[in-house]
């Protein structure tokens, strides 16, 4: 039986970060689990969503047509997919001809249906979210970013998604595990009972698009295009209707509302399910691009290695709920959990038969182990089942604490010395290593390429990939085998130099990235102007420190400023203002660690004083970037 699945078609409007990543990986381990329980063939769609006017805006910066643009950001996108070892099938751009072709074959099914009528609309259309806002003045912020609104009057075919109001309803009745998970559901069963307003699907004010049909002057609305692109990856194969499109959950309204309403209208089968995860955060807040927080995930394959990030992600966080990303947590659990755990335990195993039994399995059995390990055979395959990733590793790791005890209980070296105990170490070698090839064939969908290591290394003679889950079972390690070449899989690491690592590369990668999106030119460190040189007591005589911003509004009549409230720990919050609102919208400033120029003298700007200054980097002609911390630090410490 065939199993299809997607990730988002993600923006090119920026290059990848570890929140696209964490999806992605989500998907894989998802194929991987799919195809172990026997599903086949088993097919992932990722992808590039390429139009629309924040592409054009962004292509323009970069001084690049949209074609040069998008190609050279979905090539990135490709280029970390590959590297990350993540089995995507397909990879679809929404700019692909193809796309068009089926975007307006959907387009006319749902024409000729009766679903679609041209009419008129004014409003306030946000550009950054790609999104008209429903009940906005002229002059009102994005009720979802914060930027500022622009009001268009446009002529424009509209979807009748009002009609499917009630049908909606009855989907997520009938089929309540339609939405994953239930929260989402909630939220978007509440959404849809207030009733739905008609959807305008194509816009005149934009030309970077796919042209609608005979109006060659209206291209298609980006969700309209976008959604498509999910069908266009597998038209003309019988893949059709996806079984989960796995998303982020800010985008679950655009799924599980105006998808299946086209899909239907178009009399087309709907998707099985669709799974909204949560956020991953960084420094409380959500990690994204307009944020300007985010980490990327390649520094961490470089240094750590991709299983290790997988690992992270998947196992700290609860899958469908939000989480935290920081990297001593990374290292933190990847020290204990792989470095100690798994790959203390399989090294120590292999070596043990290595020493005493020459290398070769040798035969025997452990009831309380094999007991373990069937259960945790259940209990994992039924957390993954669940998209449980966390728990399905809880469980895997309950078998490893199992044997290692159960090695210290037994102390095979001590039972190595005694003639008469040569059956008891068999039983105690061969049950290590038969949990061990248990608990490899069960993580092989989350740590792939380590588990491939450890598989090779117990000597298996069928590949990892072949492991069935209803076939795997207690007993399977054939006694007589060879074990392969020992070497450590998951070598300690140390935190300090791992994370100045990737920190150097992050700030590599960053400047690489800007470089891609025309968002920086070209310089070579060497390049960087030297400057008159100082010494430390013209350095130290900068009050450099840490602040909180507490508050933050706009300045009227100053399209760059911002006035924010700082606290600086002292008796009273400091009042700043700062040329960065073009950069940052003031909500998603609130919490947030900056450097100040603490020393600097007051000055009045637009009348408002201002009490120091906010630290930022910029490159000529691009905008401020807030210099902040990796690791929390108390607010009023001072940089030195
Ligand atoms: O929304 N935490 O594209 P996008 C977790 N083109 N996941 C995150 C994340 C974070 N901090 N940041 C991004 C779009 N993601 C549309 C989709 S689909 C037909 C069109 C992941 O580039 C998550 O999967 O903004 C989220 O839904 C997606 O990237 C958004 O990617």
């Amino acid at each position: 039986m065939k199993y299809y699945l997607t990730t988002p078609i993600y923006y090119v409007n920026a290059a990848p970060h570890i929140g696209h990543t964490y999806t992605t990986i989500a998907a894989d381990a998802i194929k991987r689990f799919k195809r172990m329980q026997g599903f086949d063939p088993v097919v992932l769609t990722t992808g590039t969503d390429e139009h629309g006017q924040k592409v054009e805006r962004a292509a323009k910066a970069a001084g690049k047509t949209p074609e040069e643009f998008t190609t050279a950001v979905a090539a990135e996108f490709r280029r970390q997919w590959d590297e990350f070892g993540l089995q995507y099938d397909r990879f679809v751009r929404t700019s692909d001809p193809r796309h068009h072709e089926t975007v307006r074959w959907l387009f006319e099914r749902c024409m000729k249906n009766g679903h679609i009528y041209k009419g008129s609309y004014t409003g306030q259309y946000c550009v950054f979210d790609e999104l008209y806002v429903n009940e906005a003045k002229p002059g009102d912020p994005c009720p979802d970013c914060g930027r500022p609104t622009e009001t268009v009057t446009e002529e424009n075919y509209f979807f009748k998604l009002s009609a499917f109001t009630e049908r909606l309803l009855e989907l997520y009745e009938k089929q309540p595990d339609f939405i994953q998970p239930e929260s989402r559901r909630n939220e978007v069963l509440s959404f849809v009972k207030q009733g739905l307003n008609d959807l305008s699907i194509t816009r005149t004010t934009i030309k970077w698009g796919i042209p609608v049909p005979v109006e060659g002057h209206h291209v298609f609305y980006v969700w309209f295009d976008a959604l498509i692109a999910y069908m266009t990856a597998v038209k003309n194969t019988d893949l059709w209707p996806a079984d989960l499109h796995l998303i982020g959950k800010e985008i679950v309204r655009f799924h599980a509302i105006f998808w299946p309403a086209f899909l239907w209208a178009a009399d087309l089968p709907l998707p099985k399910h669709i799974y909204a995860h949560g956020w991953l955060l960084f420094e409380h807040d959500k990690m994204s691009k307009s944020r300007g927080n985010i980490v990327r995930a390649e520094p961490i394959r470089k240094v750590m290695g991709a299983d290790a990030l997988r690992y992270f992600l998947l196992r700290e966080i609860v899958f469908g709920q939000d989480g935290s990303f920081s990297y001593d947590a990374l290292i933190g659990r990847y020290n204990s959990e792989l470095a100690n755990g798994l790959g203390n335990l399989a090294s120590r195993t292999l070596t043990m038969i290595q020493q005493y039994r020459g290398g070769v399995v040798p035969a025997g059995n452990a009831q309380h182990i094999q007991k373990v390990a069937c259960e945790t055979i259940g209990a994992t395959a039924d957390a993954f089942y669940r998209f449980e990733f966390s728990k399905g590793l809880e469980a895997v790791w309950t078998l490893l604490s199992a044997v290692d005890k159960f090695i210290v209980e037994q102390a095979p070296w001590n039972l190595a010395k005694k003639p008469d105990c040569e059956a008891q170490l068999d039983s105690a070698l061969y049950a290590a290593a038969e949990a061990l090839r248990v608990a490899t064939a069960l993580l092989s969908p989350i740590l792939p390429e380590s588990c491939a290591k450890i598989w090779s290394q117990l000597g298996m003679p069928e590949p990892l990939e072949s492991v069935g889950l209803d076939s795997l079972a207690w007993g399977q390690l054939r006694a007589g085998q060879k074990i392969g070449q020992i070497a450590a899989v998951f070598p300690r690491i140390d935190a300090k130099p791992a994370i100045e690592k990737m920190r150097e590369l992050e700030t590599q990668v960053s400047a690489e990235q800007a470089v891609l999106l025309g968002k920086a030119p070209a310089v070579s460190p060497q390049a960087a102007p030297a400057g008159p040189q100082i010494t430390i007591d013209d350095f130290s005589k900068i009050e450099l420190r840490v602040g909180q911003v507490l508050s933050a509004e706009r300045v009227k009549g100053a399209d760059k400023l911002l006035h924010l409230k700082v606290d600086v720990a002292e008796a009273e919050p400091r009042s700043i203002v700062a040329g960065i609102a073009e950069a940052y919208a003031p909500e998603a400033l609130v919490g947030r660690k900056v450097v100040i120029v603490a020393n600097l003298a007051p000055r009045k700007l637009r009348g408002l004083t201002s009490n120091g200054m906010i630290v930022a980097a910029s490159v000529e002609g691009g905008k401020p970037v807030l210099a902040g911390f990796l690791e929390d630090i108390p607010v009023g410490a001072r940089l030195k």
